[in-house]
């Protein structure tokens, strides 16, 4: 795979409009995550769909460590935060003991797929009631952009200036087709935020894995593909275009897994 490197910013486009107000769960307006980051859309979707199926007051969320973890101060939900790779393992525990509570379990790629891939996949194959959900911007954002083991071929990161080459680097990990083949995985889909489409399709697999979990499927897994135009070195408007070229082209999106 050639090696992607942005050479120009793509011009500005003006914001859309995708939801007509922010969710009341969200507790704050402002974050203090990077311009064009796609954190905050993502894990807005979260929260409108919690909203829309009046479960916030029985949800619990873990969440490891990451840019996004700082979405739990400004949001008015229980949460939990684990050691880096471990929300799987711990949102069992809280699921088995809370079973009529909704638990879902965020993470990073780093957090997730590079410290705390075992934890992932073990949750999934014993079909543990829970929803994960990742944040998937193929680099360690919060400690400086380095490669995880999700970063695709040509990407560059801290640690992969020329871009990750699989001689060197070795080949990226795509979780969320590891986790279909597993029995205990009623659904598993991937989404991204980075146009105002994708963020609606995005938002009707996090709504659908909620709903999963509520009807005691078993586990429900969705990954978003989200921008960090701070670690990929690219400028901030060319985040969603950057998304679309590197991680979208390689790992595609959609459900990979459903119960139907
Ligand atoms: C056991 C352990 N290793 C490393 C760290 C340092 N650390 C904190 S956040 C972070 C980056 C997480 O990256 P990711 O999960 O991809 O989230 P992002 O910041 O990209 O959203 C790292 C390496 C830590 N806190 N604990
Ligand atoms: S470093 Fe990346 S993931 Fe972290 S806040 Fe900035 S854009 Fe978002
Ligand atoms: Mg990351």
């Amino acid at each position: 795979m050639p090696t992607i490197v942005p050479t120009s910013a793509p011009p500005v486009v003006p914001s859309q409009q995708v939801a007509e107000a922010a969710p009341s769960l969200m507790q704050s307006q402002e974050h203090e995550l990077c311009p064009g980051c796609g954190h905050p859309v993502a894990w807005r979707l979260v929260l409108e769909c919690m909203e829309e199926l009046d479960i916030a007051a029985r949800s619990i969320i873990i969440v490891g460590h990451g840019c996004y973890t700082q979405m739990m101060r400004l949001s008015d939900l229980d949460s939990l935060q684990c050691l880096h790779g471990r929300a799987p393992a711990v949102g069992t525990g809280v699921k088995r003991m809370l079973p009529d509570a909704a638990v879902f379990t965020l993470q990073g790629d780093g957090d997730m797929v590079s410290e705390g891939l075992a934890e992932v996949l073990h949750a999934a194959a014993r079909g543990e009631r829970i929803t994960s959900l990742l944040f998937n911007n193929g680099v360690f954002g919060d400690t400086g952009g380095h490669m995880t083991a999700s970063t695709v071929l040509g990407q560059r990161t801290k640690t992969s200036l020329e871009g990750r080459e699989p001689g060197a680097h070795g080949y990226p990990v795509d979780v969320s087709r590891l986790l279909a083949q597993l029995d205990g995985a009623a659904y598993v889909a991937r989404g991204a935020v980075n146009t105002p489409g994708m963020i609606a399709r995005t938002k009707r697999m996090i709504h659908r894995a909620m709903e999963l979990q509520l009807a005691g499927a078993g586990f429900t897994f969705v990954e978003v593909l989200t921008m960090c135009p701070t670690g990929w070195f690219v400028p901030t408007p060319g985040g969603p275009q950057y998304l679309e070229d590197s991680m979208m082209a390689t790992y595609g999106i959609g459900e990979l897994k459903t119960p139907d």
